[in-house]
């Protein structure tokens, strides 16, 4: 039994949250991980608003637990996102790639809880003066859009820094990681490559089978230059991200970016999609229902936690 200070704060029986991935993660995973006793949230990424809100109302018919949703702070529409959340109650949200803080007092005030992600412990300090719940801290291992700090060193920092709760994210993938996350200081861990190869997560097989096959070197950030920088799988589009990083062409990237997350995770191309996956791809090894991933990664937890408390000698 693990108990912390998120699952009271989220009413969730594991201390784990489920990556709140655009164009990944909709209504049948995030209620499967609700179902399964986790936390659950919904990617709105660049969704249209009334697409956003048949996810959230799917969501609703398929668990009473309680779910968040991701909005990423880059999307053009976010302000008819936000409206959304809040007219929809959504229990929480995180946030990534940006500042919330225009929308922190809206939503507090819908009862909504905030869980901002932080790369540093800076923005982190901010947030929480503003009033957010907690904290999901994470490291450059993640997929997607990331900081600079890695998963071990920026955790502790936040611990240290912040009286919330902080949430590690970036290079989880099995109970080892979870375990790890506790022994940083942290209240929970967020994994979400693994949940990518969950059965009811609708990415398309080709992108699946991408992360089964990962190695440890198979992703690279890129777009650097841009401001924005992606960890993804390697494949045809990295390389040609590289190239134009390299030639310092930062406008070229970001019109070759539009679309290329629908590209790949809808459409299935691994090739010239942006395949957005974390290092911890290469941990992936099954697909498997996410109840099943849930049970096993907290049980590999608890085993590893006992481990090393059985490893200290009293004398
Ligand atoms: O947001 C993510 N991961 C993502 S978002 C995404 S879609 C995307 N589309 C276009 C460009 C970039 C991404 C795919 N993956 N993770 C959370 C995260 N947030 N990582 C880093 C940050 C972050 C960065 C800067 C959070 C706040 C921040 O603040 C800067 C400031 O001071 O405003």
């Amino acid at each position: 039994m693990l108990r912390t200070r998120l699952t009271r704060l989220l009413g969730i029986e594991y201390p784990l949250v489920q990556g709140g991935m655009a164009w990944t993660a909709t209504a049948g995973l995030v209620a499967a991980v609700g179902n399964a006793g986790a936390a659950g949230v919904i990617g709105a990424g660049q969704m249209p608003t009334d697409v956003l809100r048949d996810e959230i109302r799917n969501t609703k018919a398929l668990t009473d637990k309680p779910f968040g949703v991701n909005l990423m702070l880059l999307t053009p529409h976010i302000d008819d996102i936000v409206q959304l959340v809040l007219d929809e109650h959504v229990p929480f949200v995180t946030t990534g790639a940006g500042n919330p803080g225009k929308y922190m007092l809206a939503l507090k005030a819908a009862g909504i809880k905030v869980i901002p992600i932080a790369p540093s412990t800076a923005l982190a300090k901010r947030m929480e003066s503003i009033g957010a719940d907690a904290i999901i801290g994470e490291g450059m291992e993640a997929g997607g859009h990331v900081g600079e700090l890695t998963t071990v060193v920026l955790v502790p920092q936040l611990v240290d820094t912040l009286d919330i709760p902080v949430i590690a994210a970036g290079g989880i993938a099995d109970g080892r990681g979870v375990a790890a996350a506790f022994a940083l200081g942290a209240d929970g861990a967020q994994m979400g490559t693994r949940f990518m190869c969950a059965t009811e997560c609708t990415i398309h097989p080709a992108v699946k089978q991408r992360v089964l096959m990962a190695k440890d070197r198979d992703t690279v950030v890129t777009g650097m230059s841009t401001g924005h920088p992606v960890r993804v799988l390697k494949n045809k589009l990295s390389r040609t991200i590289e190239e134009l990083d390299r030639a310092g062409r930062p406008e070229e990237i970001e019109k070759l970016g539009v679309g290329k997350l629908a590209l790949c995770m809808r459409d299935g191309d691994v090739d010239m999609g942006s395949v957005m996956a974390g290092q911890c791809a290469a941990m992936v090894d099954r697909i498997q229902p996410a109840a099943e991933i849930i049970a096993e990664v907290m049980k590999e937890a608890e085993e590893v936690l006992v481990h090393l408390g059985g490893m200290v000698s009293k004398t």
